[in-house]
């Protein structure tokens, strides 16, 4: 049966964003899950900050890029097929490439992540690009959740929110911008072994 059906193609460019369930299965949840975890061990030993000495970005999440250059056990989940032929069927693409992967990690008594969007923080044009997040242990309202603004892909907002905290102290409220700040924001629910994609890029037929 087709990973992706035609529902989730018109969630994924009605609302930009879509779970796609079953993808993984336990052995592959449970195995790159520990070589996620070794992995980031490894990038993050000698740093013995408790939270509350991070700075506000690194409060919101650790965050190690492109494990797949040199973690052997997590390349074939950053290039796993099953996500590849996901993205792909919802792009309406005949195959992808990898731009980046990135592992992150909330912590106990960290704080939230600012509303943002990501293509800004991306050195690339906008094309036909997807994202895929993978809640290993799959995510809750109650244990944190991710909240998605329906619809906000399409209504030409590009916005710079400083999730840094770096160079605006106070980052631009982005869910009280005019174009969107009637839409109720949807929290999203994701079971072990579902995704979620979101399309980042302007699509080739708009
Ligand atoms: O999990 C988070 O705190 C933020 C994740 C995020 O911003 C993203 O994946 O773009």
């Amino acid at each position: 049966m087709s990973l992706v059906t035609g529902d989730h193609v018109t969630r994924f460019e009605r609302d930009g964003f879509v779970v796609v369930e079953d993808v993984l299965n336990a052995e592959e949840l449970e195995r790159f899950g520990a070589a996620v975890d070794a992995a980031v061990d490894v990038r993050t030993e000698g740093d013995t900050r408790k939270v509350s000495e991070k700075s506000l970005y690194e409060q919101s999440f650790i965050q190690c890029m492109n494990l797949w250059e040199d973690f052997p056990a997590v390349r074939p989940l950053s290039f796993h097929p099953r996500l590849g032929e996901a993205a792909a069927a919802l792009l309406g693409a005949k195959a992808v490439r990898v731009w980046h992967d990135q592992a992150l990690y909330k912590e106990p008594g960290g704080r939230e992540t600012d509303p943002h969007q990501d293509l800004p923080f991306w050195p690339i044009t906008p094309s036909d690009q997807a994202s895929v997040w993978i809640p290993f242990e799959g995510s809750t309202r109650e244990g944190g959740g991710m909240a998605y603004v329906p619809g906000s892909h399409r209504v030409g907002l590009a916005k710079f929110v400083d999730i840094t905290h770096s160079l605006h102290p106070e980052p631009y409220d982005i869910l009280a911008d005019p174009k969107i700040r009637d839409i109720e924001p949807v929290w999203v629910e994701v079971q072990p072994g579902a995704v979620v994609l979101q399309p980042l890029g302007r699509r080739r037929a708009e």
